[in-house]
């Protein structure tokens, strides 16, 4: 049987991120992509000015419950960008009615990168996050919304171990589930993934390009769902999210040094259904 998932993330119109990565990437990997969208941005936020912003929260639920009376539901639902706390709080009532008993939940708490809230988010956004975060199967965030999540401080890299396993014991303490935190790295070459469950911490790395590129955090969940519903274990579709999204920026950076405008992750497809054997 094909796997059928929810994506529960904004379309932003332009700056390849949230579902114009998600739709692509998770339905190359052959599951069955359905959406819900959350708001349509002419553009993300991230460095645009005067951008559009159509909420859509209004529609969440509606959408649900007519998949309920049709006898639609999926084995997994993965979110990402929301646009308010209210929002958050109907994506919880929406999970609860789309997946299936024994689905999964994957969180990208996306809201935060660099130290910083992105544009438009109220401080005690991360508070209404980790609430959906303790629904969750598995969480992936970054380490800044790993921080705010907890209330901790936020640190630049490179790391030390200490802090990078701290982050992680207490976030899936917080939250019982699974973690993959992004953006790890420990000497200035490397950089990727750790994973923690069952107790176990593991590290997956790749080249570290030092530069920024918007929607990264993206397509590495995405690829990390598509690995996870073809039936990989953890670690492992952490490390092929790893380098699907190194592969993305190197690709990018042939083309563009560094930008808002999204990552180059269309010519990496073909490595990844090389990687899953599809
Ligand atoms: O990539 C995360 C993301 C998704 N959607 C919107 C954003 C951002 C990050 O800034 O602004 C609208």
């Amino acid at each position: 049987m094909q796997k059928r998932i929810a994506a529960i993330h904004d379309i932003s119109c332009f700056g390849k991120c949230s579902l114009t990565v998600a739709l692509p990437i998770i339905s190359a990997a052959g599951i069955e992509t359905t959406v819900i969208p959350t708001a349509i941005l002419s553009t993300h936020t991230g460095g645009f000015k005067g951008f559009t912003f159509c909420d859509l929260t209004s529609e969440i639920l509606p959408v649900a419950n007519h998949w309920k009376s049709e006898g639609i539901s999926v084995d997994a639902v993965y979110t990402g960008y929301l646009g308010s706390k209210e929002q958050i709080e109907i994506v919880m009532k929406t999970v609860d009615i789309i997946k299936e008993k024994d689905g999964i939940l994957i969180v990208d708490p996306a809201m935060a990168d660099n130290g910083k809230l992105y544009v438009g988010f109220p401080e005690d956004f991360p508070l209404e996050m980790l609430n959906l975060c303790k629904m969750a199967d598995i969480i992936v965030p970054n380490i800044t919304e790993a921080a705010m999540l907890l209330g901790i401080p936020y640190k630049e890299g490179p790391y030390d171990k200490a802090y990078i396993e701290d982050i992680l014991i207490k976030l899936s303490e917080v939250t019982n589930s699974k973690v993959v935190l992004t953006g790890v790295w420990f000497e200035e070459t490397k950089l990727g993934a750790a994973t923690y469950e069952n107790g176990k911490i593991e590290y997956c790395f790749s080249e570290r390009i030092n530069t920024l590129y918007h929607g990264t955090g993206d397509v590495f969940a995405s690829a990390l769902v598509s690995s996870l519903l073809n039936g990989k274990g953890l670690k492992d579709a952490a490390q092929i999210a790893v380098d699907f999204t190194c592969g993305s920026i190197k690709k990018t950076q042939l083309l563009r040094p560094n930008d808002k405008y999204g990552v180059c992750f269309e010519a990496e497809i073909p490595n990844l259904i090389k990687e899953l054997e599809l």
